[in-house]
Parts: structure tokens; sequence; C-alpha cells
């Protein structure tokens, strides 16, 4: 069977697929500190450029921010004892650096540390393995004021700061995750303008970007000389480039868009360099690369860390030749309330290729999830049949891509519960848990109990 058979809206899993997970299988959910946690002032946490950012007028919706979001910092036993009840093996979530080091470099704040010490500590309780990720975007305001990640300084701060947290951690939590999504962060903050800081800036993006790496580079080998058998990586989010014709000007069109969204990060962190054509194309001056950066950027990883939700399709603009265009939304296709559209077969050539051309030690699906209208009945019911029917499809692409010999060992859904969505704030939901925000009542929707359900058929399952 083709995973073109398979992908179609189904259900459930294909019983003879599940088995390909090997019993080790590391099915988990994620989440983000600023996401979820709230408790913006609490025990000593400073400003985050997104406390800065959400506060302008315009950049998210409805003026929302990450103040209370789903409280989860004072929710967060009974937000672990329910992924425990859901069977979840593995948790990625991400530590707020505010909390850490509130003043971006310098002492580290005993309070802050403490709050994940316990989280940990209580995830380790429920038989849940925790993955942490350092830096999922929410930097300290006053390193921001420093310049935040144009400049180099930056990224030495962020080695250190990952040395306080693993020094602390790192005896309990086994995988590290340094940076989440260096394009969202570089791109997005720095030249679309539509993340924190808010830039719009080609050139500060691909500073930035070196920078972030850099840190990335920095901080791996201080997390292994502390914790020698700890497993590191990096998270990148990719968006496959497919082609709708066989235009030469869409064959041109492909391979510019895939460099610049799937190229940019990965190949200095596989590869030690940058894509040749990726500064010219992009109009820009290539980053301030000192001696020796490329070669700490690009040292060894236990696992990439891979995120995925959609693709792009590219084709030839039939009003004005010789141009392109990307075809949204696509004929045919589903889409999510974020107009993405779901494309599952995306995740499987991209699991192959990621495979293929850079064979890293391990992957993960660090993130994979979506945004769908639930309807909670205000009881003990929230029905989302499409969210079920996404991670069902999803999850098939990553058994035929273990099938194909890619060496995928773990899936996170994004995410455990409905948080704040960045730019969308609240009004974007993608949890396997609903959150209903004025009483913080945690309900499980129809796609977390399936969820559960499919944990306990799976390898491996303690419930088997
Ligand atoms: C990411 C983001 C998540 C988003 C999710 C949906 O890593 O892309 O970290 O924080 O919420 O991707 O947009």
């Amino acid at each position: 069977m083709t995973l073109s058979d398979t992908a179609q809206v189904r259900g459930d899993i294909d019983p003879s697929l599940l088995a390909t997970f090997p019993p080790n299988f590391q099915w988990g959910v994620a989440t983000s500190s600023y996401q979820i946690e709230g408790a913006a002032e609490a025990d000593g946490r400073s400003l985050s450029i997104w406390d800065t950012f959400a506060n302008k007028p315009g950049a998210v919706y409805q003026g929302q921010n990450g103040d209370v979001a789903a409280d989860h910092y004072h929710h967060m036993r009974e937000d672990v004892a329910l992924m425990a009840q859901l069977g979840i093996r593995s948790y990625r979530f991400s530590i707020a650096w505010p909390r850490i080091i509130p003043t971006g470099v310098g002492a580290v704040n005993a309070s802050g540390l403490a709050f994940y010490s316990q989280l940990v500590d209580a995830l380790l309780e429920h038989g849940i393995a925790p993955m942490a990720t350092l830096y999922h975007w929410d930097l300290p305001q006053v390193l921001q004021e420093q310049g935040g990640w144009l400049s180099r300084n930056t990224a030495f701060a962020f080695a250190d700061y990952a040395e306080a947290v693993v020094g602390h951690l790192g005896d309990r939590v086994k995988h590290w995750i340094t940076i989440n999504e260096p394009f969202c962060i570089s791109y997005l903050g720095h030249a679309d303008g539509k993340h924190a800081p808010g830039m719009r800036d080609p050139q500060a993006a691909i500073i930035a970007a070196h920078h972030v790496l850099l840190g990335h580079g920095l901080a791996v080998p201080r997390i292994r000389a502390l914790m020698p058998d700890a497993q590191v990586g990096i998270t990148l989010d990719f968006s496959p480039i497919y082609a709708a014709d066989d235009l030469p000007e869409t064959r041109q069109a492909v391979t510019s868009e895939d460099t610049f969204r799937n190229r940019w990060f990965v190949e200095p962190v596989y590869r030690g360099t940058y894509p040749e054509t990726l500064f010219a194309e992009q109009h820009v001056a290539p980053p301030p690369i000192q001696e020796g950066d490329m070669a700490l950027i690009s040292a060894p990883l236990d696992f990439l860390g891979v995120n995925y939700y959609s693709r792009q399709l590219i084709g030839g603009d039939p009003d004005n030749s010789g141009s392109t265009r990307a075809i949204y939304p696509v004929p045919g296709s589903a889409h999510t309330v974020m107009g993405w559209e779901v494309f599952p077969q995306g995740l499987n050539d991209l699991l192959l290729r990621l495979h293929r051309d850079y064979a890293p030690a391990a992957l993960y699906v660090t993130e994979n999830g979506a945004a769908y209208n639930d309807e909670w009945d205000g009881g003990d019911r929230v029905s989302d049949p499409e969210r079920r029917e996404y991670l069902v499809a999803h999850i098939e692409a990553v058994a035929h891509a273990i099938d194909q010999g890619a060496p995928v060992q773990g899936y996170f859904v994004w995410s455990f519960m409905d948080n704040f969505e960045w730019g969308e704030g609240y009004s974007k939901r993608f949890g396997v848990v609903y959150i209903d925000y004025p009483t913080q009542r945690r309900i499980v929707k129809d796609s977390g109990h399936w969820y559960h359900d499919l944990l306990a058929r799976a390898p491996g399952s303690p419930a088997r």
C-alpha cells in the first residue's frame, strides 16, 4: 500500500503500520514556555521579547499576550497527571530564559530553576521522559536592548544560560534541544516583522540567523562536557516545496524557495556551509562569519528535530508568462484553520530526504499537528474529528518513512494543550486538550482520547 492510498481521510491507523514503530519509540506531546506558562511576573521572571512585542498595538490578534496563557505554571502537576492518564511517554517542553537568568547574563535565579526541576521530577514520577528545549523564542528583553540576536554576544550568553540549565537538570533530562526553529526566529522576527522583536530588515535576519546558529554551536560542547550521556540536537522547521508543473521557471522557483525555506539552516548544521546561492537569491550580504564558527555550528549531533505542518506548491503563472506563483488554496486539498494545506505525503518525503541528504544519527518529529475550530459542548466533550484525521495521516506518513529506512525515534504532537499561538493569540487551538481560558479547565478532546487509545496499542506500551 502506498501513502497516497492510506492518506485518505481516515479515523484510525492501519494496524500493520502501527507495528512499524519500535518498542522504545518516544510517543509524545510538545509545548513551549511562553505559549502555556503564564505567571509572567512570578518568582523573579523578567520580561521577554514576546511580552514586549505582544503589547505593541496590532502585533497580536486582539492585543492578546502570554501573561496568563494556560496558566501552566500554576497547573503543572495537574497537567503532568493528565499527560500520564493519556499514556504519554515523552514530553517536549521549553525553558524560559527570563526565569533562569532574568538579567540575560549573570546570576541564576534559583526559584525559576526550581519550577523546571519540579516539572522534571513530576514527569519522571509518572514515567514520562522529559525532552527540554532551551530556546523557544522568549529572549530576555534586556538582551534585546543590547542588540538581541544581531549581537554576537547573545550567542555566548545563550551558551552560558544553557550550561546553567543543564548543570541543574542534566542529571534527570537526557534529551536536549538547543534552539527551536531558527528560521522563524530569524526570518519571522527580523525580516517579516510578524514575530518578536518585530523587525523588517532582510539583512538583519541573515545576521540573527548566524548568531542563533553560533549560540547552538557554542552550547553543544558545553552540554556534552557537563553530561557526557546527553542526547543533544536542534529543531528545525521545514516546509517542503513542490512544483505544480514542469515549466523551467517553476523548477527554478522551487529550487530557490527550497534553499531559503529548507536548506538555510540544515546545511550549516550538517555540512558546515551556507547554501551557495542563498545570499544572492535573497539580495543580502553573507553574515559576519568568524574563523571557527562553521566548525562549531556543524559539530556532530545526536539527533535532528523536525517540525512539519504543511508544504508549499509553486506553479507557472498563466496570467504572466515566465513568472511563478504560490498555488493556494490547493484545489482538492483540505486546509486547517491556519490556512495550511493538509499534506501528509510531505512529512514522508521530508524525513526520507533528510535521511538521504544529511544522514542525521536520529530523527525526531518534534512538532506536528493542526488547528481547527473545535466544538466544546460545555461539558466533557470536545469534538475534533479533523485533528484526529490529520494525526492519523501524518503518523502513517512517519510509519512509511521508518519502513523506508529513516531513523525516526519519536513523534510529538503539537500541542498537548491549547495555547498562545503567537500572532494569532488564543484564536487558534492546536491542543489535544482543550483549555477553557476563563476557568482554566482542561478537557481532553476526542483526538486526545484517540491518541491515548493509540499509545495503548502501540509497540512497547505498558498497557499491551
Ligand atoms: C513552532 C512553533 C509553535 C507553534 C506551532 C503552530 O515551533 O512552530 O513553535 O510554537 O505554535 O508551530 O504554529
